[in-house]
């Protein structure tokens, strides 16, 4: 599965697809040839981390299972790497919003990387 390549597909007006081909600047914290790892504009917490498959796909209900599988296998290692950034991570929640009553704003799948301080008051 790591060998697989994807042919991307890129939409129109998509935020996230216009990180991918570089026509709007994001902070990369890790890439590969399936998925891109960067930070939210909006941190909820410092280091909040977004990984997005590098095609675009609306939302879980759109994923096959090939992609699926390469996407969220990766999510141990990316977050392992954000909490290895920073030795005041203790913890991380990891979330995925899928349709607009659930919050989910941007129309290009995302998983949230969340990390978790001991000292919490300032991110509540
Ligand atoms: P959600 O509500 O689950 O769809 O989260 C969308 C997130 O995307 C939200 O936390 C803010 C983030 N976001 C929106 N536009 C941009 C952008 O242009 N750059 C970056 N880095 N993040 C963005």
């Amino acid at each position: 599965m790591d060998q697989m390549t994807l042919e991307p597909h890129y939409a129109d007006d998509c935020v996230f697809c216009k990180i991918l081909t570089g026509e709007i600047p994001s902070y990369t914290v890790y890439e590969d040839n399936i998925v891109k790892a960067f930070l939210d504009i909006s941190q909820g917490t410092p280091g909040h981390t977004l990984v997005i498959p590098k095609t675009h796909v609306k939302d879980i209900f759109a994923y096959d299972a090939d992609l699926a599988a390469a996407v969220f296998s990766r999510i141990p290692k990316i977050a392992r790497a954000v909490k290895d950034s920073d030795p005041a991570i203790k913890g991380m929640n990891i979330l995925n919003n899928n349709g607009q009553v659930a919050y989910q704003s941007v129309f290009h799948s995302h998983i949230h990387l969340v990390p978790r301080y001991t000292d919490q008051d300032d991110f509540k």
